[in-house]
């Protein structure tokens, strides 16, 4: 595919051909153009004036930034971003940032700029206690888990609309690095000599190979909902009302891997980036922040499960979906939870997308508490049908990471 890369240069000229962009940021009057894309597949820039307007343009990439031109990936992920942000925003806009336009041209999404937002991952590893910002996720996984499914929309509309999300590449991806890789090594994962052990073990446990076998099923197959598809912390922007912490706002961004699958895709994802938070906290000797980090799965949970109890009693048809169905939908994703959490957690240890919150930490710290979140997925895969209540996954995990971490 051929078409203009974004440059510092250009930019100008590009913000005057976008009539969606008048009155948002003068194109004459820039007084900063800066590339943040610290993602692995995008190029991101911000741009601001003289006024304090400013805007972000998110350019896909033919390719997979994180490797480069030798892995292609279709910049068309773009459209399916940009249809996700548009849909998502209009169930809770609240939660998710505007945006102004898609360029299908050159694969342009024009969104705004969250001033004086940040990325949750990099307030998390500082030990930021934003209140309130797991609260918002579980909302917004309700609303999208509910006003994107058949329960609120049309039989008809909502068939158009799982055609036009379908998105195979981005899909893959996932299929590929989340489900399969940690147990198929196929040249793209690493852990440290000390963690070689750990991996091993992992990558050849029968119960973690059936129930990967079981989550890359309901995620190839359980078409439920229009989910975010990636909803890490690095997919979160927070701002404190005052200063660094404590209550404020929250967004759920970067949707490029939306499609029509399972819910509980979408909350094992959160509940795995907060249990990596907490094993860095765990290998840093703050048990308070760590378990502090491990709170924020119940506080998902109960406001998932709060507002889609909420919202239920709307459903477009209630002649057999009765409230038998509600309690079904809620105990199938809790538990589900627990599975896709495990999947997401392994990944983020062995695979080739890592996160900042351990591979920052310093070797020694690094190989416990890389052990202990590889443990913690082993042991949660057995553990999810016993008792599912997210307090049990939060007491394994506390257990675990502190077993393994290395003083
Ligand atoms: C090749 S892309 C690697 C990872 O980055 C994204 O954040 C997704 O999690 C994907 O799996
Ligand atoms: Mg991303």
């Amino acid at each position: 595919m051929d078409y203009e890369f974004l440059s510092q240069e250009g930019i100008p000229d590009y913000i005057r051909s976008r009539p969606e962009l008048a009155g948002v940021v003068d194109p004459d009057a820039i007084v900063s153009i800066t590339e943040v894309g610290d993602g692995n597949l995008n190029l991101v820039f911000i741009i601001e004036d003289s006024a304090g307007k400013s805007v972000v343009l998110k350019q896909a990439l033919p390719y997979v930034r994180l490797v480069g031109p030798e892995w292609p990936m279709t910049p068309l992920r773009a459209a399916k971003e940009a249809h996700a942000l548009m849909t998502h925003s209009a169930l809770v806009p609240e939660l998710v940032p505007v945006t102004h336009f898609y360029d299908q041209d050159r694969y342009v999404i024009g969104m705004e700029n969250l001033q004086g937002f940040r990325v949750w991952r990099g307030a998390l590893m500082e030990g930021l206690r934003n209140e309130g910002v797991a609260a918002d996720m579980g909302t917004y996984v309700a609303h999208v888990a509910f006003g994107t499914s058949v329960l609120a929309v049309d039989a008809e509309h909502h068939k158009e609309l799982m055609a036009q999300s379908i998105n195979p590449e981005l899909c893959k991806i996932t299929e590929d690095l989340v489900f399969t890789e940690p147990h198929d090594d196929i040249g793209r994962n690493s852990v440290l000599p000390e963690n070689e052990k750990d991996a091993a073990e992992h990558a050849s446990d029968p119960a973690m190979i059936t129930a990967m076998g079981q989550a890359k099923w309901i995620f190839m197959t359980r078409a439920e909902a229009l989910i975010h598809g990636d909803l890490h912390t690095g997919s979160v922007m927070v701002k404190a009302s005052s200063g660094d912490e404590g209550a404020g706002e929250s967004r759920a961004f970067d949707s490029e891997f939306a499609f029509y699958g399972p819910v509980a895709f979408d909350l094992g994802a959160l509940w795995a980036n907060y249990a990596i938070s907490a094993a860095r906290w765990f290998a840093l000797g703050d048990d308070d922040m760590a378990r502090w980090s491990l709170g924020l799965i119940e506080q998902t949970w109960e406001s998932f499960e709060a507002t889609f109890r909420q919202l239920y009693p709307k459903r477009l048809d209630s002649r057999v979906w009765k409230d038998e169905l509600l309690e079904e939908l809620l105990l199938q994703w809790r538990e589900e939870s627990w599975l896709f959490a495990a999947a997401k957690m392994s990944r983020r240890i062995v695979g080739l997308a890592k996160t900042a919150d351990i591979e920052s930490l310093e070797p020694h710290h690094r190989e416990g508490a890389a052990r202990g979140v590889l443990n913690l997925a082993r042991r949660a895969v057995r553990q999810r049908t016993e008792d599912s209540r997210p307090e049990k996954f939060v007491e394994l995990a506390q257990s675990t990471l502190l077993e393994f971490r290395t003083e």
